[in-house]
């Protein structure tokens, strides 16, 4: 006879524990979703959590460099049931690494070794899940992805185009993060986009291999998504000003009209229905006192997020 629930679950092995509450506060948490340590072993681990917290050429509010933290942070009070896929995705095995360690880089050597962190991974056959961090972190991952996986396409969902050569003086900056990946030459989709420069509307008119989906289209039910630029490995990048900022406010640069929880859900469930995610990162959350649900939306997208793309492979009671 089929158990109602996964043993694990049954025994209470994934089940969130109230003492969580008392050592939260006393020292930070190191492991995603704070589970038992079954699900953290990074010999077992499917999903390795690269915690980044880059913050170079961030324009208007600083803070983002704390965003992996705070995400951990809000992991650990997170249930680890997910009741719509009918099983606990951290089962699947989750490990965090330590956060990566910029003192003392410049902005070229962090991003280079952000990609060498995702290398890390893909050689353990893991995939990589960065914590942002500014969003030019991107790049390296997309470039260190695109050698295990040449196939590799990118969805990027965000509000902003980020398809600038460069901005105040960089071509590393965080507004130029998918012109280097149109420079790498992987086809992107950008999904969400309502914030877009006359220099990146010229650009498009050079007919790149960039398909845009725009924030006003999903909003009014007119959005076609092109599934069919997708290859069979894809990265995801999230920058979380995708997302309609009366959601989620703790971002650097909001801007109105964004995609909401449930609507993002959906689109990253068809995602992950229509092709392999391959590499994945969220970006830019930027906490602020007083907003911590954005920490805990950013916290239980990513594991929506792990959910979606490895159901399939955890028992399920439904
Ligand atoms: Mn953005």
């Amino acid at each position: 006879m089929r158990l109602p629930w996964p043993n694990a679950w049954r025994n209470g092995r994934c089940a969130k524990k109230k003492e969580n509450c008392d050592t939260m506060t006393n020292s930070p948490v190191t492991q995603f979703g704070a589970p038992d340590a079954p699900y953290c072993d990074p010999a077992t681990a499917r999903v390795t959590i690269i915690p980044a917290p880059l913050e170079y050429s961030v324009c208007y509010m600083q803070g983002t460099r704390h965003g992996p933290q705070a995400i951990l942070d809000a992991s650990s009070q997170m249930e680890l049931y997910d009741e719509e896929l009918g099983c606990c995705p951290i089962e699947i095995g989750v490990y965090t690494r330590p956060a990566l360690d910029y003192t003392n880089l410049s902005h070229a050597q962090a991003l280079t070794a952000t990609g060498q962190a995702v290398r890390e991974v893909l050689e353990r056959g893991q995939l990589p899940l960065v914590l942002g961090g500014e969003h030019s972190l991107s790049a390296p991952p997309i470039s260190a992805v695109r050698d295990y996986f040449p196939d590799l396409t990118v969805i990027h969902i965000d509000a902003h185009g980020d398809l600038r050569d460069e901005y105040e003086g960089t071509q590393l900056s965080h507004a130029s993060i998918e012109r280097r990946v149109v420079d790498l030459g992987i086809p992107l989709t950008e999904i969400g986009i309502r914030s877009f420069s006359p220099e990146e509307a010229a650009f498009m008119k050079s007919q790149p291999d960039v398909a845009i989906v725009w924030g006003y289209q999903l909003a009014n039910g007119t959005a076609k998504i092109p599934w069919e630029r997708l290859s069979k490995h894809t990265y995801v990048t999230i920058d979380l000003d995708a997302i309609d900022p009366g959601e989620m406010p703790a971002v650097g640069t909001p801007e109105p009209g964004g995609l909401h929880w449930y609507q993002l859900l959906n689109l990253f469930r068809e995602i992950c229905q229509r092709t392999t995610i391959v590499g994945m990162d969220v970006v830019e959350l930027c906490p602020m006192e007083g907003q911590t649900r954005a920490d805990f939306l950013a916290a239980k997208l990513v594991y929506k997020m792990i959910g979606y793309r490895f159901i399939g492979e955890v028992a399920r009671d439904k």
